[in-house]
């Protein structure tokens, strides 16, 4: 605990490789992780947490960067958590990522973490809310999380964002009406990159008629940007300091986070349950054993299920 107790004052104090190993051991899910995220608590909750979504290859990187970029020529200090999605259709971007993320690297006041969405023993969503942690106590003022809008698990963790740009391009056509009522319940902010190309003023139409008629409280607004031009780029910082605004006036922040929290808790059960079953050498062993009697209709699957919760309780 003092080891912990000193590495976190290092990172309270804004120490970079501090801050990189936390993130580290956080990922590997070590035995000291939930104590550093336990001792770094109370020194969150003051970044304002933005998720970057949309399809894959729409831009979110580049456009995350420009953002980055502009925040931290404003003296801002800015964590990137940048989901790979290590899936076969979008894994030719990724080192284009790289690359373009390298160019980051080097700005003292920007922090970049890609995390993969397999091979995390806690869980992807543990990792990430722990990751946003680190950033938050460490004095980033914003922290971007990037998740291409795919999978379940990666939506659920944009939605836990403070401000959530739903990064939209042309072209997208009938893709829209199907993913509609997903993207307007996440949506805070619509960026249609790649407004250079054909077809951007039908998109951006389709997103206004969607977006006109749908019942939110507060209309998502629309932005047109050219994110490796950087064009549109502090138009979209303002729409997401006014987001903030909104949210903190209408009490609606506090809401959101009780909300995060609500599901962190719950999520962090789930793991922990998943966890027992196969880490837990007894446990994992009567889930072998019931198999067969479960299979001779000696047990039925519902009764081995309380047998086995107990032991894992
Ligand atoms: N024409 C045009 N191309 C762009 C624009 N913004 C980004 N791109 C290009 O689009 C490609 C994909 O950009 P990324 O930033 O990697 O997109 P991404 O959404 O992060 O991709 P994944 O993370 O793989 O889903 C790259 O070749 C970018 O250079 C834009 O405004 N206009
Ligand atoms: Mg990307």
């Amino acid at each position: 605990m003092v080891l912990n107790l000193d590495l976190i004052n290092k990172l309270l104090r804004g120490d970079k490789r501090t801050c990189a190993r936390m993130i580290t051991k956080i990922e590997n899910n070590e035995k000291e992780a939930e104590d550093i995220l336990k001792g770094i608590y109370e020194h969150t909750g003051n970044a304002h947490i933005i998720g970057i979504t949309g399809p894959p290859g729409g831009g979110k990187s580049t456009l995350t960067y420009r953002l980055s970029k502009e925040l931290s020529n404003q003296g801002k200090k800015v964590g990137i958590i940048a989901i790979d999605p290590t899936s076969p259709f979008t894994g030719g971007s990724i080192l284009g990522d790289r690359i373009r993320m390298n160019k980051l690297a080097t700005d003292p006041n920007v922090f970049i973490r890609s995390m993969g969405t397999r091979g995390h023993l806690g869980g992807l969503s543990k990792a990430t809310h722990g990751g946003i942690k680190v950033f938050d106590a460490y004095g980033c003022d914003y922290i971007f999380v990037e998740t291409v809008g795919v999978g379940q698990s990666e939506v659920d963790i944009v939605k836990t964002a403070d401000t959530v740009v739903m990064v939209m391009v042309p072209g997208l056509g009938d893709d829209i009406q199907a993913i509609k009522a997903g993207i307007m319940e996440i949506a805070d902010i619509f960026a249609i990159n790649k407004s250079d190309l054909e077809g951007s003023e039908r998109t951006t139409r389709e997103i206004r008629m969607m977006v006109e008629m749908g019942n939110e409280e507060k209309k998502p607004p629309i932005l047109n940007v050219i994110a490796n031009q950087n064009e549109g780029i502090r138009e979209l910082i303002e729409e997401i300091h006014k987001h903030k605004e909104y949210l903190i006036s209408t009490g609606k922040l506090e809401e959101k986070r009780l909300e995060r929290i609500r599901s962190e808790i719950i999520t962090l059960i789930e793991d922990e349950i998943k966890s027992r079953i196969f880490n837990d050498k007894d446990v994992y062993k009567l889930l072998d054993n019931v198999l067969k009697d479960v299979y001779n209709k000696e047990l039925d699957p519902y009764t081995a299920k309380d047998k086995l919760f107990k032991a894992i309780i």
